[in-house]
């Protein structure tokens, strides 16, 4: 069956003009018929019938086997065009598309994920088709593509993007009040740089700096909450001032890139003023890459970490499709003035009252249907494929609106 690469495009494109071609054809045709014989035959011109046919074989068999062969010829067509959009290249590179209300979200095979569908030019790509809530459509046009996303069913699409550049993606199902903002795009790269993006760590790298203090041992002797151990919490520890003993001086400077790093190798040689000097040094043990991961996960950690950040996160997830910052009420309740307040939730049935600290955020951003807050409906999708440093960003943000 499979002789060479047709991309969807190419299978698609000709049927349709074909089937339409067929239509325009049959459509010109008849109408023309019509009026011929309006014309010809009024009543003032042919007042009487000017024949009486009783039957004709051979028109009838004509006119009953010609448009079965048209109909069968456009049905072979189409279906010969729907195989090529259901059957996968043997090379086609995985992504799993996401949909939620009201947004979407891809991961890629490495585990990175993104907002915008990025595509490498040239070569085909599977989108696996997940569904966290309702029914959706996962629609492009630009490579004719379109397939329900069904909750509990795994379905999938796949199509070569044949250049540079930006393409539409939309919803194709009415999901709800925002579905029409369910829109983003697939962008796709020359092979070369998609290669570069995949590989580019992620802003922030936050899960796997938190990865990195956890494996040393790190949270043993500092909190990420502020609250004090051994050593001093690291929460918002970046551009943090500090007081430091070196040696016999002591001198005041704010915490950055190089002091962070020199703290983590060579502890001993400024010394928290408040703290011993009891920390281990870890040099020669974090690598290079661990070392990055750590710095971007605590840059990001900070109370002064941009809540821009997590602004545009909120926004390209749809947390504000449902949840205003203006204190009105949507499908959630509104952010304005959430953190910290008092909550009545439904927890395994009973209704308890929380407070809305960052544990609480973080459970219900990844587990909503946990802790549901008394007087809405339990709608929410879970986004458990937040990164750390987005959760972080987005506890932030929602910290922030008073
Ligand atoms: C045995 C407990 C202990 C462990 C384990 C430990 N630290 Fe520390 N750390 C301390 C103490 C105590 C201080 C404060 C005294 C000093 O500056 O040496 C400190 C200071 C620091 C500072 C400077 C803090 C500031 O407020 O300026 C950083 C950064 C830091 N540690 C990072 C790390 C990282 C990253 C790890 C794991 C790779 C780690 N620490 C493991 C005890 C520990
Ligand atoms: C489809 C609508 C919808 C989307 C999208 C959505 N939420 Fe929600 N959210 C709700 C509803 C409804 C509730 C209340 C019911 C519940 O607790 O599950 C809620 C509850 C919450 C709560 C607890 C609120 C409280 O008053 O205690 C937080 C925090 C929250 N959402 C954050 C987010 C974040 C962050 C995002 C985006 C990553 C998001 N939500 C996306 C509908 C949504
Ligand atoms: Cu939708």
């Amino acid at each position: 069956m499979q002789k060479e690469l047709l991309t969807t495009v190419q299978a698609v494109d000709p049927v349709f003009i074909a089937i339409f071609g067929v239509c325009l054809v049959m459509l010109v045709g008849v109408t023309a018929a019509t009026v011929i014989f309006v014309f010809r035959y009024r009543r003032s011109r042919a007042p009487e019938p000017t024949s009486q046919v009783e039957g004709s074989l051979w028109l009838e068999t004509l006119w009953t086997l010609l448009p079965t062969l048209i109909v069968l010829a456009m049905f072979y067509y189409g279906w010969a065009g729907y195989l090529t959009l259901r059957t996968v290249p043997a090379n086609a590179f995985p992504i799993t598309a996401t949909a939620r209300m009201w947004s979407w979200s891809f991961k890629y095979p490495n585990g990175k994920s993104s907002a915008k569908l990025v595509v490498p030019v040239g070569k085909p790509v599977k989108v696996a088709l997940v569904s966290k809530d309702v029914l959706h459509g996962f629609y492009l046009p630009a490579f004719r593509v379109k397939r329900d996303v069904v909750p509990g069913m795994q379905n999938y699409v796949w199509f070569v993007a044949a250049k540079e550049g930006s393409y539409d993606v939309f919803c194709s199902q009415y999901c709800g009040t925002s579905h029409s903002g369910m829109v983003t795009a697939v962008q796709a790269l020359p092979a070369q740089k998609f290669e570069a993006w995949l590989q580019e760590k992620e802003a922030g790298g936050g899960a796997a700096g938190r990865a990195v203090l956890e494996k040393y041992g790190c949270l043993g002797c500092h909190s990420l909450d502020g609250s004090r151990k051994i050593g001093p919490s690291l929460k918002g520890i970046w551009g943090r001032s500090v007081t430091v003993h070196s040696g016999n001086t002591e001198r005041a400077l704010i915490v950055d890139e190089a002091y962070l790093r020199h703290s983590i190798t060579e502890p001993a040689a400024d010394v928290v003023d408040g703290y011993k000097p009891v920390m281990p040094s870890f040099a020669g043990q974090l690598t290079e890459e661990e070392m990055r991961g750590v710095l971007a996960f605590l840059r990001t950690q900070g109370k002064e970490a941009p809540g821009g950040d997590g602004a545009k996160i909120a926004k390209e997830r749809g947390c504000l499709g449902c949840h205003s910052v203006d204190g009105s009420r949507l499908v959630g309740p509104s952010f304005k003035g959430l953190y910290g307040r008092e909550t009545r939730v439904s927890r395994n049935g009973k209704t308890v009252v929380v407070k809305a600290d960052e544990t609480y955020i973080r459970e219900s951003i990844l587990t909503p249907h946990a802790a549901v807050v008394e007087g809405y409906q339990p709608v929410m999708p879970d986004f458990d494929d937040l990164r750390e440093a987005e959760l972080g960003a987005l506890v932030r943000y929602i910290e922030g609106i008073k």
